[in-house]
């Protein structure tokens, strides 16, 4: 990683707790940075570590991983100029058509994007897109519900890798491929909002083909001295922009070759 831990253990905990507190219990804090400003990227890591080291010490079982702010859309509507990645786990997991309740979320977002299946693990550094396709059981749609905890959707880059990416929930579904048959480079994808059509992009929006993504979190992975086990579930990053959902919403994400994914939000 291109900067050090600069925070105490202490310092480590105690943000943990902040952003536990404020996950589990549904409310908005300020960025971390507002107390700590010299926080790095690698506190951040440090911080989101700890957390799922607390969350696996209670029960929750780790899934996979999420590649965050992976397209240029995304980095300029949170003003971040590096992607980023975050931990999935069981609790996070949603049916495809069911209802998703907003009263444990702070102010949810929606985004499609495709998931990768591993059949093999992955060792970063020097992972490529190829490793990743050639180490890929099949693909499948997916939404991401991300949801910062911070005050106003306002965050840098440290605290928002401290804060997991934003993540919340997430839903897959529609129809699995092998990355065999399909190129991932141009899918279109369309997201509507109440039958109203809210976003429209192609998968090229994520790092130019989304299986550049996933390398680049295998890569970030071992930076923090892990892998990507065979069995991983991973999320490539937002291809449309994320869209604001509330109570009453329901959301179609309808990708090219890969079916639909549905959700309504209660
Ligand atoms: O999955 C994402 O790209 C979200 C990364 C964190 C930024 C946000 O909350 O929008
Ligand atoms: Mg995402």
């Amino acid at each position: 990683m291109s900067n050090n831990i600069t925070l105490s253990r202490e310092d480590i905990v105690r943000l943990c707790e902040r952003v536990e507190g404020a996950q589990t219990r549904a409310y908005a804090i300020p960025k971390l940075t507002d107390e700590y400003p010299d926080m790095t990227i690698a506190d951040g890591y440090a911080v989101q570590s700890e957390l799922r080291r607390r969350f696996i010490a209670k029960g929750h079982k780790l899934v996979g991983w999420k590649a965050g702010l992976t397209s240029k859309a995304k980095m300029q509507q949170m003003g971040v100029s590096v992607p980023s990645i975050g931990f999935l786990t069981d609790r996070m997991a949603r049916p495809e058509n069911s209802a998703i309740s907003t009263s444990d979320l702070v102010h949810p977002r929606v985004e499609c994007e495709v998931a990768f299946v591993m059949k093999e693990t992955l060792q970063g550094p020097g992972c490529t897109a190829a490793d990743v396709l050639a180490a890929t059981d099949y693909v499948l749609p997916a939404v991401e519900i991300i949801d910062s905890r911070f005050s106003g959707f306002k965050f840098d880059l440290a605290s928002v890798i401290a804060d997991n990416g934003s993540s919340a929930r997430f839903v897959g579904g529609g129809r699995a491929r092998y990355v065999e048959d399909l190129d991932l480079r141009t899918l279109g994808v369309v997201m509507e909002k109440n039958g109203e059509l809210v976003g429209m992009a192609a998968s090229a929006a994520v790092l130019g083909h989304p299986a550049e993504a996933v390398a680049m979190l295998v890569n970030i992975l071992a930076d923090l001295g892990e892998n990507l086990p065979a069995g991983s579930f991973v999320m490539s990053g937002g291809i449309t922009e994320a869209i604001p959902v509330k109570p009453g919403d329901s959301i179609v994400a309808r990708f090219q070759e890969l079916g639909s994914v549905s959700m309504r939000f209660v």
